[in-house]
């Protein structure tokens, strides 16, 4: 059931991608690829990079390079699993389900503003990650509060996020 839906999601893509004209005006060609990776005891896992700008239009790919665990790329939204609304406004909202060692995701983010997403097996160990689409003042962190009925954030995800200073400054943000 879980991979059936994800195939739908993947299928969709290519089939919306086929239809669009090539290449999409303001679009770059190539997805910005982001890993998911992990060590082998299972002791850390992150993505990485973890904090990553682009400019609206831009696909991103995540792709699990971990070989022992099971990852997902999942954005804070109240649609997904109740959670606090953490994309812009009006963004649309994805979780990719697990994807095996080897398996990927796309999603092409049009809206601009900043994206927080968290990994759902793996949120209390801290893995979460940002994209940052467009550039200030046009993007502001969306302030997520917690609001009645929603699951908030742990603090090691709150605190797991770059500074869109940051990520705007260097392009990419890893890992420290
Ligand atoms: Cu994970």
């Amino acid at each position: 059931m879980i991979m059936t839906r994800r195939r739908v999601i993947e299928a969709g893509g290519g089939i919306l991608a086929a239809l669009l004209p090539w290449p999409a005006a303001g679009a770059a060609a190539d997805a910005v690829e982001i890993t998911m990776l992990g060590k082998a005891n299972g002791s850390h896992v992150w993505f990485d990079p973890f904090g990553i700008h682009v400019e609206p239009g831009q696909t991103i790919r995540w792709t699990n390079r971990d070989p022992g665990n099971s990852h997902t790329v999942t954005a804070y939204h109240p649609a997904i699993f109740e959670r606090p609304l953490r994309i812009p406004v009006g963004a649309k909202p994805w979780d990719s389900d697990y994807l095996l060692p080897g398996e990927s995701f796309s999603v092409m983010l049009t809206t601009a503003g900043v994206y927080d997403y968290y990994c759902v097996p793996h949120e209390h160990a801290g893995m979460v990650g940002r994209i940052v689409v467009g550039s200030p003042p046009a993007v502001e962190a969306v302030s997520g509060t917690a609001e009645p009925g929603l699951t908030p954030l742990p603090d090691v995800a709150l605190s797991g996020f770059p500074s869109i200073e940051e990520i705007v400054a260097n392009g990419a943000v890893h890992r420290r």
